[in-house]
């Protein structure tokens, strides 16, 4: 499927099945959204199928050699998983970590399952980046880990402003860290999506003035 098709077919989706909701909803950094996307109720086979050689191709095209894909606790976790499988068909062999929210201080114990990341080139998987905390916690694990991150995937980039100035989350995360932060689909294609959709005049004119307050220009 060409990218555009993806976009337009992955938005169609996540609106149908509830994945991708308008409304008032608080954030985690504080702001109030009239959308959110939600990545856990991402569970239909074939749109995580669709979404897993979305990750795949976008890794293939964007991101340097890696040795091991992380997924954040909890929606990163089977969105790295998927992706693992998507490779692999494509005659790509990797492997993949996830964190515990919660220390085990039992069985196998710690707080990582998986490959191990220590002296490993590492590519974050992750569901949604706003003003970047989540990825920063991810980036902490890493470098407590001893691996190297070299790359990260989103699967939505909300193109909002980091926490410094006026440039993006994406922007102050690839300066910062030196490493592409690639997304898959982002604000840009909501809103294309429901303008040429149609019926949505109210929820486009909200997230309108909400990315005048919050976003970056584009
Ligand atoms: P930041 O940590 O501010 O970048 O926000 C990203 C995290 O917020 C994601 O990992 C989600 O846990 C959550 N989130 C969503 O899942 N969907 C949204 O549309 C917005 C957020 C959010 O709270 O910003």
């Amino acid at each position: 499927m060409a990218a555009t098709d993806f976009k337009t077919h992955f938005i169609e989706a996540a609106i149908a099945s509830g994945v991708l909701l308008f409304g008032e909803f608080t954030l985690k950094s504080g702001r109030k959204s009239p959308y959110f996307f939600n990545a856990g109720l991402l569970y239909d086979g074939k749109l995580l199928s669709s979404t897993a050689e979305a990750f795949a191709s976008t890794i293939q095209s964007s991101i340097p050699a890696f040795d091991v894909l992380f997924g954040p606790a909890y929606k990163g976790i089977p969105l790295a998983a998927v992706t693992a499988v998507a490779l692999a068909n494509r005659g790509v062999d990797t492997v993949y970590t996830y964190n515990r929210k919660e220390k085990k201080d039992h069985g196998e114990g710690g707080s990582l399952v998986g490959a191990g990341l220590e002296g490993k080139r590492i590519v974050v998987i992750d569901d949604v980046m706003t003003a970047g905390t989540a990825i920063r916690e991810s980036i902490a694990i890493i470098k407590e880990q001893k691996g190297t991150l070299v790359g990260i995937v989103q699967l939505v980039d909300r193109q909002e402003r980091g926490k410094t100035g006026d440039s993006s989350t994406i922007q102050e995360v690839e300066r910062e860290f030196g490493i592409p932060v690639v997304p898959i689909i982002n604000l840009t294609d909501i809103i294309a999506y429901l303008k040429n959709k149609g019926g949505y005049e109210a929820q486009v004119k909200a997230i309108e003035e909400y990315r005048a307050q919050y976003g970056v220009v584009v």
